[in-house]
């Protein structure tokens, strides 16, 4: 039988694998141990992190209107459960949800946020799923009388290329057929308001950048000095992302079990991509994968959007 590879082997599978290629980078998603998902929860109340703040006033503001979009006797999917806080400002105004269907792999998170949740609403069925959303996943079955909604907030989709983010969206479009998707994108705006909101003065996201390096140490060994790496983000405008890096400051060697790898100056770890998006791009994105466009809901400064897409 196969046995189901741990987390750390997989961290360390992964890592070994960044570190041999070229250019070098690694998959975001491994910032969220418990330190990097605590450094992640202060981001989110930094002044210069605009996107979870306007996020939640549109929410706050129009979460009546997604909720009509959403209908009654929705069954509504998560994806990629954080906190749970955001779901609470739909599901207050949901008519008769069938059930809310949080996914996300990281399973001990996941169960205590669900049961969090549960006890803010007792009538509420609340299924937990803990599975790689990207990956073919089973959700219960739904209702006959009932759609099936998804929920995809924070921008979540921005770490995606757009390639990535196609494919995530054809598989979204299928399961969600007949229902829709409420989806939140960060939306392309001046660099410089983009670069502060990645280059906090308080020194937190070059923490939570870092703390990658220091995960590989505490659960890998993983041996180097911690002060020969930098935080480096900036907007690639052709692009339209953030590109997140960890930068050596001079030729160094890292050192994981028996393997060496040599850094020279300057070069750089690629950790994380966060895309930005127009409202026109991102529905003519989504309309080639099986969406048709709905509703959005923009802040005054349009930073943010929140939109329905129809499947
Ligand atoms: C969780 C992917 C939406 O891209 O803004 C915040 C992660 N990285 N600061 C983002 C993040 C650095 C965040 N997402």
């Amino acid at each position: 039988m196969n046995m189901p590879i741990s987390a750390r082997q997989q961290f360390a599978a992964d890592l070994h694998a960044a570190l041999s290629s070229r250019p070098r980078n690694i998959s975001p998603k491994y910032f969220y141990d418990e330190i990097g998902s605590r450094l992640f929860e202060q981001i989110c109340e930094l002044p210069e992190y605009y996107p979870t703040r306007t996020e939640l006033a549109l929410l706050q503001k129009y979460g009546r209107e997604m909720a009509e979009c959403i209908g009654p006797h929705a069954q509504l999917v998560e994806y990629g459960a954080g906190a749970l806080r955001k779901v609470r400002l739909l599901l207050d105004h949901l008519r008769e949800p069938e059930a809310f269907v949080p996914v996300d792999i990281s399973g001990a998170h996941l169960l205590a946020a669900s049961a969090e949740l549960g006890r803010a609403y007792p009538g509420l069925k609340i299924a937990p799923l803990v599975a790689d959303f990207t990956q073919p996943h089973d959700l219960p079955p739904r209702r006959e009388s009932g759609r099936r909604v998804g929920f995809f907030p924070g921008s979540s989709i921005g770490n995606f290329t757009p390639a990535e983010a196609r494919d995530f969206l054809r598989m979204a479009a299928q399961e969600l057929r007949g229902g829709g998707l409420l989806i939140g994108i960060d939306r392309i705006k001046e660099p410089a308001l983009l670069h502060a909101a990645y280059n906090d003065s308080a020194g937190v996201t070059a923490a939570f950048n870092l703390n990658l390096l220091e995960r590989a140490r505490r659960e890998l060994g993983a041996e180097f000095d911690p002060d020969g790496f930098l935080h480096s983000a900036f907007y690639n405008a052709p692009l339209q992302r953030i590109e997140m890096h960890l930068q050596s400051r001079r030729a160094q060697t890292i050192r994981i079990g028996e393997t060496s790898y040599d850094f020279a100056g300057g070069e750089t770890l690629h950790t994380e991509n966060s895309h930005k998006y127009s409202v026109d791009g991102f529905q003519a994105l989504a309309a080639g994968c099986g969406f048709s466009a709905g509703p959005v809901w923009s802040d005054e400064r349009d930073w943010f959007t929140l939109l329905w897409l129809q499947a």
